[in-house]
């Protein structure tokens, strides 16, 4: 789906997320990963960037994404089964500074296996926060999601905290990279999970994708 979703897009978005959803697996090896059968959509980003925050807003639940984040668990993909439908893959996040480098190249390893080697994988939706906008870790990321060829929406989070100017500036600073990168969408989605902006038109978009 590009553009603005249809009326009708964002109905099937809000009845799909009003569905049960439920963790189902944390993966630490791509050797470990659930059986490659439902389609996923990945949520990838730096470290605080917003993903759980985001997964748990798009279905509805305060808690559910940060269950499972103890954090000897920050190391894997967490898996999310959406009615048997869809999965949700929350990831673990990059460019924390600090952790070591022997802990970064494992978790960009794990994340760069799964990425490229996953059938399943729709979608990736990659966080950039809307304060901060994109570093060069992000630049790496869409990198690997060029080479994969893996379906890109960039989406800025925490917009709540910007002004109106400000993120309209940040949202084409950020599309003007995105032009160098054939897996992303030339649009970003404007979101905030505290506010819930974005929610309905991000729902419609990976509902969109069961239909296709
Ligand atoms: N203002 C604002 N804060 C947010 C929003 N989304 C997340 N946050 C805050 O950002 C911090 C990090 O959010 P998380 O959802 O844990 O981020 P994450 O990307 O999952 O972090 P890691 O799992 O450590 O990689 C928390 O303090 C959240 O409350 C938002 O939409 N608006
Ligand atoms: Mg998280």
């Amino acid at each position: 789906m590009t553009g603005t979703p249809t009326p009708e897009q964002i109905e099937r978005g809000r009845l799909l997320f009003a569905k049960p959803c439920a963790f189902m697996w944390s993966a630490g090896a791509v050797t470990d990963l659930p059986p490659d059968n439902v389609p996923e959509v990945a949520f990838a980003g730096r470290s605080n960037v917003g993903k759980s925050s985001l997964l748990n807003a798009l279905v509805g639940q305060k808690a559910l994404a940060n269950v499972s984040q103890t954090p000897g668990r920050t190391q894997k993909l967490n898996f999310f089964d959406l009615d048997g439908k869809l999965r949700l893959v929350d990831l673990p996040g990059y460019g924390y500074a600090k952790v070591s480098k022997t802990a970064v190249d494992a978790w960009t390893q794990l994340i760069e296996d799964y990425l490229r080697g996953r059938p399943s994988l729709r979608r990736t939706l990659l966080l950039i926060d809307s304060r901060v906008g994109i570093k060069d870790s992000d630049e790496a990321a869409l990198r690997v999601l060029d080479d994969a060829a893996v379906a890109t929406r960039v989406v800025l989070t925490k917009t709540d905290r910007m002004k109106g100017g400000e993120l309209a500036e940040q949202a084409k600073a950020v599309e003007d990279r995105l032009k160098a990168h054939a897996a992303a969408f030339p649009q970003v989605t404007i979101t905030s999970a505290h506010s819930g902006a974005g929610m309905a038109e991000l729902r419609a978009d990976i509902a969109a994708l069961l239909e296709s």
